[in-house]
């Protein structure tokens, strides 16, 4: 029992005690749905904290969620959130194209509907990979992951598609990029990277038109994927080499999500090496955590299915 309930049946026995007027059954009575009323709801905390542990378990971050229904075939999140799958977790879903089938981590927060791609909270992955590595995606999806450039090319080829990037600094302090038309191309391209119209809070650094004279180095607008065994960027050297993560690389960025993992921030280093997003922190502070993730352009919850949807009673 938690302190709040228990103060709660201390305070109602109190009242019980002094109690002696008419009014006293009308009273007893509504703390008795008072303390209905939250025993119901430390309940539900409570099964919220084991799933919570259940799923922050080593191992169990490759249990498909439950309530899925297994039988349908779902192109992502979106669907799957429309569906009536409110939880964030991992889901199977069937894009086209695809010849089997994806297992993804569906985020239900921002209005639901994501398919998480990326993923740093920690440095417990490496993002210093190769180019086969960035091909079919690594890592934990219950932690740090990249889901795959080839899942990028399918998922976004199916649909028009948002991105959104959730940053976040070392004093807490949270931005947000969206961008709306994001498409990767098929590795015959080499996941060419195309998107749209900017919005948000972080500064649009995919575009590189947040400084004068940076644009034409720094926009990612159509760049080619690299890695460090495949050098793909505009610059002489390797970027991806140097700055020590697979990316779309121009001359090199202003934008750099799978840099190093620096554990407090600011850092030196001899190149941009960090998890940079330029217009917000600048080249010299890697970021605390990042999440990229995709939905359709035009989702819209289900009314019917949006627990914050008053509807109105028929007239
Ligand atoms: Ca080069």
């Amino acid at each position: 029992m938690n302190v709040g309930l228990s103060l709660f049946l201390a305070i109602t026995a109190g009242t019980l005690c002094t109690c002696v007027s008419q009014g006293c059954h009308e009273e007893f009575t509504r703390l008795q749905e008072k303390e209905k009323l939250l025993k119901t709801q430390l309940q539900k905390q409570e099964l919220l904290l084991q799933k919570l542990q259940t799923f922050s378990q080593p191992g169990n971050t490759d249990k498909v969620n439950a309530n899925q229904n297994q039988d349908a075939k779902f192109a992502d999140c979106a669907q799957i959130f429309n569906s009536g799958s409110k939880s964030s977790g991992l889901y199977t879903t069937s894009p086209s194209g695809r010849s089997s089938s994806l297992k993804v981590y569906c985020d239900m927060s921002d209005e639901g509907g994501w398919i998480v791609v990326q993923r740093r909270i920690d440095g417990s992955e490496t993002f210093n990979r190769s180019w086969t590595e960035y091909k079919v995606g690594f890592g934990d999806m219950g932690a740090e992951f990249w889901l795959g450039n080839d899942n990028l090319h399918y998922i976004t080829a199916q649909g028009n598609y948002s991105l959104r990037i959730n940053l976040e600094d070392f004093d807490g302090n949270q931005r947000y990029a969206e961008y709306k038309d994001f498409k990767v191309a098929d590795e015959k391209d080499q996941y060419r990277l195309s998107f749209g119209a900017y919005v948000g809070t972080a500064g649009d650094a995919l575009s590189g038109i947040s400084k004068v004279g940076i644009l034409e180095w720094a926009s990612l607008q159509g760049i080619k994927f690299s890695t460090h065994d495949q050098d793909n960027d505009n610059y002489r050297g390797n970027c991806a080499e140097e700055d020590k993560g697979g990316w779309w690389f121009n001359k090199c960025q202003s934008a750099h999500l799978n840099g190093l993992y620096y554990p407090s921030g600011h850092y030196s280093a001899s190149t941009d090496d960090g998890i940079v997003w330029y217009p917000w922190r600048g080249w010299w502070y890697s970021l605390k955590t990042s999440v990229m993730k995709l939905r359709p352009n035009d989702f819209k919850m289900d009314s019917l299915n949006d627990p914050n949807m008053v509807h109105s009673p028929p007239t």
